[in-house]
C-alpha cells in the first residue's frame, strides 16, 4: 500500500524533470513539446512549490502537536526579493534540478532570471524581516511572520533625462506561484460606527457597532528553512468586500453604489506607502495598519483557542513581535479582544498584553516616530481610542506614583501629545506595553536611552536590549555568490557554515595562502565581469575590470550623505583634470556605482538623483579621462539587483553622519561578499570594528559623541577648501541645472549643513586616499578582502534570530522529523 509518511515526491532528476513537464501542461496549461524560458520558469516554480507545501504541511502539524510556544512576527513590510533560488537551496536539492532542466534544454540560471521581485517593503527594516524569516526557519522555531499582501510594491525607478520618476509595480501581473490563496481563511475587519454601553447580566459593557466591514483573506507564503525540513510560514492579507455589502444593496435597491464600495474596501490592501521617513496621518495607512492587525490577532486567537481554554496561558504560548510602531494597534486591538469579546476584567488582560508583546524600533531620531492624529483615529477605530485613552490614564497614574507630578515628564513619556493637534504616540504606546524594547545595534541603543526614549530607560532600565541585526549568508553568499559559496566550502572542507556562519572564521588560516589568493581574485573577477556587464546594458557605459569598483547602494537620504559620495568624485574628477601626464599613471582607476530610490515626495533625495546623472554625463563622456573614472546610476535599485551588484564590488561606502544610522544591514552584506568598506563610525560599524579591527575597514567622520558640539559651532565651523571648491562648480552651473541644484547646494552651505559634510570631507578624501593605495597592493588588499568574509559570522541574522529566541521571545527549537 501507499505509504503516506513517504510523501508524494521524489527528488531526483527524472522525477523533477516528469514533474515540470506535468506542470507545463496541465498547471501552465502548454503542450509538454513546445514551451518557452518563461513557461518553464512557471513550471519550475509550480514544481519547487509542490516541494514546499509539503514540508510546510509536515511542519504544521508536528508543530501543532507538540504545542510550543509560537512567536508570530508582525511586520507592515516584507522585502523578499525572488523565491526560486532560494527556496531550491535551501530545499537541498539545486544540483537535481539543474540535471532536470539541462535534459529539457534549458539553464537553471535562465530561468531563475524570469521571476520578478516580491518588493513588499521599502528597505532596511523590510529587507532584514525576510532574513529574518530565512534563519526562523533554518533554526527550526516555531514561528510565523504576518504581513500585507500589497498588489503594487515599492514603485518602479525610471530614470528619464537624469529625473527620478515613479511607476507602478503591479508584480501580480504575471501570477505569484509561491502563494497559496486560502479562501476559506478570512476574517471580518470593521471599521468605523460607534460605542455603546450595554447591561450584561447586571455590568456596564462597551460594545463597538462597527460601521463598515471589509473581509481579509489569507494568501499563505512558505518560507524553507535551510538544512531542516522545517517550512515555516509568512501570512499575507489581502482586502476582500464583504458579503455585507450585498445584503445592503439588496436591502436598498442601491445596487450601483454597492459594487462602488466593494472596490473601496479593495483598495485597503492596494498599495504600499513608499516613505521610509514621515508619518503623514492618511487614512488609509490607518485602515491599513488596523485591517493588518485585526485579522492577524483574530488568527492568532483563534490557532491559540483550538489548542488552549485559559487565556492565562497565552504569555507561555504565545509571543507577539512588534517590527517597529507600525502594528502597535495590536496592543489596544488584544485589550479589546481579551476585555469586550473575552470577557476579562481589565487588569488582568492588561497583565496578559504586557507579557506577550516585544517591540522593536528601527530608527534614531524622535521625529522619525509614528504618531496617529487623534481625530482620524476616533472617527476609524472609536473604541481602539477609548482603550488607548484607558491605557494612557492608568499609565499616567502609575507614573506619578513613581516619579511625582513632574509634569514636564509626564507630558513627555504620555501615550497621548496633546497640541494644536492630538496624537498617540505608537512609539510610546508600544514601549509601554512591550516587555522588551530593542534596538537594532549597540550605539542605536545607547541613543535611545540617552535621547530618543531616555525618559523609558530611566523609568524601566531592564526593558531595554540591543540586538545587532543580520543578513542571511544563505541568500547573500549561496544564492547570490555561488562561486564565492563553493570557494569558501573548498578551503573550510565543509558547508557547514551555511548553518552556522561563526565557521567562516575558518578562513583566517588560508590568509596567507597563495593558491587560495589566485582562486579568490578569480571569483572577484567573475563577479565584476557579471556587474560591467549588466552596467553596458542598463547605461550603455564600458567600465574596465581592472578599475576598483566602488559601490554606494541604499535608499537615497541626505542622512546616508550620498552627496558626500558624489561631491567626491567631483573633487577626483578635478584632481585628474588638473594632473600632468606621468602624475595621471598613478591614479587608481575606480568605477563609482550609485543607486537607490528617492521617496516620491523627498525633493532633495530626488536632487542627489540628478546630480549624480549630471556629473556622470559630464565624467563618462570626458575622453581626456577614459577609464581613469566612470561614474554609474544603476536604476531601480532592488533585492535581485542588489544580488548582482555586491558581489561585484570591491569597495562599499557607508557614509551616513554618526548617529543617524541606526543599524545598516546592506554593509554586513558587502563584508560577506568581500567588499570592503569605507565607512563612518556609525551604527552597525561600529560591532564591525571590533570583531575585524580598524585595519580591516576605511573609517572617516566625525564621532558620535563630538555631532551635537560640531553642529552648535555651525557657522565658525572650518569647512576644507577643496569642499568650498567642489560645491562651486556645482553652484556655478559646471554640471548643468544651475538653477535647479541651488537648493541642494544650501544644504551643505556652512552654518546649514545639518549632516556635517563640510567637517567629514578632508578625512572622507583621506580614507578615499588610503582605499587607492591599499588597492595597488593586491596581496594586502585580498588578505583584508579575506578578513572580511571571514569576521562576517557575528553579521549573520542566524545569530540576531537566536538572541531574539533566547533573550526577547523564550521559545524553542521544534525540529520536524526527517
Ligand atoms: C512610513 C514611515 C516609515 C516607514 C519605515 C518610517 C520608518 C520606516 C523604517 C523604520 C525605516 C527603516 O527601514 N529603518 C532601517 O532599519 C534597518 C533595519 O533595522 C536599519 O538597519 C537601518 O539603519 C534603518 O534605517
Amino acid at each position: 500500500m501507499f505509504s503516506l509518511m513517504d510523501g508524494f515526491l521524489k527528488n531526483d532528476p527524472l522525477s523533477l524533470q516528469k514533474d515540470i513537464l506535468n506542470h507545463v501542461e496541465y498547471t501552465v496549461a502548454r503542450s509538454r513539446f513546445s514551451f518557452d524560458d518563461f513557461e518553464a520558469y512557471q513550471a519550475l516554480s509550480h514544481s519547487v512549490r509542490d516541494r514546499l507545501i509539503e514540508r510546510w504541511h509536515d511542519t504544521h502539524i508536528y508543530v501543532k502537536r507538540t504545542k510550543p510556544k509560537r512567536l508570530y512576527f508582525l511586520s507592515l513590510e516584507f522585502l523578499m526579493g525572488r523565491s526560486l533560488s532560494n527556496s531550491v537551496i535551501n530545499l537541498g536539492i539545486q544540483d537535481q534540478y539543474a540535471e532536470a532542466l539541462n535534459q529539457l534544454g534549458f539553464e537553471f540560471e535562465v530561468l531563475a532570471e524570469q521571476e520578478g521581485d516580491a518588493a513588499l517593503g521599502n528597505g532596511g527594516l523590510a529587507r532584514l524581516s525576510a532574513c529574518q524569516m530565512d534563519s526562523l526557519a533554518t533554526l527550526d522555531y516555531p514561528a510565523w511572520g504576518y504581513g500585507l499582501r500589497y498588489e503594487y510594491g515599492l514603485f518602479r525607478q525610471v530614470i528619464v533625462d537624469g529625473f527620478q520618476h515613479e511607476q507602478p509595480d503591479y508584480w501580480l501581473n504575471f501570477g505569484n506561484p509561491w502563494e497559496i490563496e486560502r479562501i476559506h481563511v478570512t476574517y471580518e475587519v470593521k471599521f468605523y460606527g460607534t460605542v455603546e454601553e450595554v447591561d450584561m447580566n447586571g455590568e456596564k459593557h462597551k460594545v463597538w457597532v462597527p460601521g463598515e466591514t471589509v473581509e481579509a483573506v489569507a494568501y499563505d507564503n512558505p518560507i524553507p528553512g535551510y538544512g531542516t525540513r522545517n517550512t515555516i510560514n509568512l501570512r499575507l492579507w489581502a482586502a476582500k468586500p464583504s458579503n455585507q455589502f450585498d445584503l445592503e444593496a439588496y436591502n436598498t435597491g442601491d445596487y450601483i453604489n454597492s459594487v462602488v464600495n466593494r472596490q473601496r474596501a479593495e483598495t485597503i490592501s492596494n498599495v504600499l506607502y513608499p516613505d521610509d521617513r514621515s508619518h503623514q496621518g492618511k487614512e488609509l495607512r490607518l485602515k491599513q495598519q488596523y485591517f493588518f492587525v485585526s485579522a492577524s490577532l483574530q488568527d492568532i486567537i483563534r490557532r491559540f483557542k483550538e489548542a488552549h481554554s485559559n487565556f492565562d496561558e497565552l504569555p507561555d504560548k504565545v509571543a507577539l513581535h512588534l517590527n517597529d510602531t507600525h502594528p502597535s494597534l495590536s496592543i489596544a486591538e488584544i485589550m479589546r479582544i481579551l476585555v469586550d469579546e473575552e470577557h476579562l476584567g481589565w487588569n488582568k488582560a492588561w497583565d496578559i498584553a504586557c507579557k506577550v508583546f516585544s517591540f522593536t524600533t528601527h530608527t534614531v531620531v524622535a521625529e522619525g516616530l509614528e504618531k496617529i492624529p487623534v481625530d482620524l483615529l476616533g472617527s476609524l477605530l472609536p473604541r481602539h481610542l477609548q482603550i488607548l485613552y484607558e491605557i494612557n490614564f492608568n499609565f499616567m497614574e502609575e507614573l506619578k506614583k513613581r516619579i511625582g507630578l513632574d509634569y514636564n515628564r509626564l507630558s513627555r513619556m504620555s501615550i497621548v501629545e496633546e497640541g494644536a493637534v492630538k496624537n498617540i504616540r505608537m512609539a510610546n504606546l508600544s514601549i509601554v506595553c512591550s516587555h522588551t524594547v530593542n534596538g537594532v545595534s549597540k550605539l542605536h541603543l545607547d541613543t535611545l536611552k540617552m535621547r530618543t526614549f531616555k525618559d523609558f530607560y530611566e523609568l524601566w532600565p531592564e526593558k531595554f536590549q540591543f540586538k545587532t541585526n543580520g543578513v542571511t549568508q544563505r541568500r547573500w553568499i549561496v544564492v547570490s555568490n555561488p562561486s564565492l559559496c563553493a570557494l569558501i566550502s573548498k578551503w573550510l572542507g565543509t558547508e557547514a557554515w551555511i548553518r552556522n556562519a561563526d565557521l567562516l572564521t575558518g578562513l583566517r588560516d588560508h590568509v596567507d595562502n597563495t593558491d587560495f589568493h589566485q582562486e579568490w581574485r578569480m571569483v572577484k573577477k567573475v563577479n565584476k565581469m557579471r556587474l560591467a556587464e549588466y552596467i553596458e546594458a542598463m547605461s550603455g557605459v564600458k567600465v574596465s575590470l581592472d578599475a576598483m569598483f566602488d559601490v554606494q547602494v541604499k535608499r537615497i537620504h541626505e542622512y546616508k550623505r550620498q552627496l558626500l559620495n558624489i561631491l567626491g568624485i567631483i573633487h577626483r574628477y578635478d584632481c585628474i583634470k588638473n594632473m600632468d601626464k606621468n602624475d595621471r599613471k598613478k591614479v587608481v582607476p575606480r568605477v563609482c556605482i550609485i543607486g537607490g530610490k528617492a521617496a516620491p515626495g523627498y525633493e532633495i533625495a530626488k536632487k542627489i538623483i540628478k546630480l549624480c546623472h549630471a556629473v556622470a554625463e559630464k565624467i563618462n563622456n570626458d575622453t581626456d579621462i577614459g577609464d581613469l573614472l566612470k561614474l554609474v546610476f544603476i536604476p531601480d535599485y532592488n533585492v535581485s539587483v542588489a544580488e548582482l551588484v555586491i558581489p561585484g564590488a570591491d569597495l562599499s561606502q557607508h557614509l551616513s553622519t554618526a548617529g543617524h544610522e541606526a543599524s545598516g544591514t546592506g554593509s554586513m552584506k558587502f563584508l560577506m561578499n568581500g567588499c570592503l568598506l569605507l565607512a563612518t563610525a556609525d551604527g552597525s560599524t561600529v560591532e564591525i570594528i571590533e570583531e575585524m579591527g580598524l585595519d580591516n575597514l576605511f573609517l572617516f567622520g566625525a564621532k558620535v559623541q563630538e555631532v551635537a558640539e560640531l553642529r552648535e559651532k555651525g557657522p565658525t565651523l572650518k569647512v576644507p577648501l577643496q569642499f568650498a571648491r567642489v560645491l562651486r562648480m556645482v553652484r556655478d552651473g559646471y554640471f548643468g541645472h544651475k538653477d535647479y541644484f541651488k537648493s541642494l547646494c544650501d544644504t551643505v552651505e556652512i552654518g546649514n549643513d545639518f549632516y556635517l559634510l563640510g567637517h567629514d570631507f578632508g578625512s572622507y578624501l583621506e580614507a578615499q586616499a588610503a582605499a587607492d593605495k591599499a588597492f595597488v597592493e593586491p596581496e594586502k588588499w585580498m588578505r583584508m578582502s579575506i578578513l572580511s568574509v571571514a569576521g562576517s559570522g557575528r553579521f549573520s541574522s542566524d545569530r540576531t534570530i537566536q538572541e531574539y529566541a533566547e533573550r526577547t521571545w523564550k521559545i524553542d527549537p521544534c525540529r520536524c522529523p526527517l
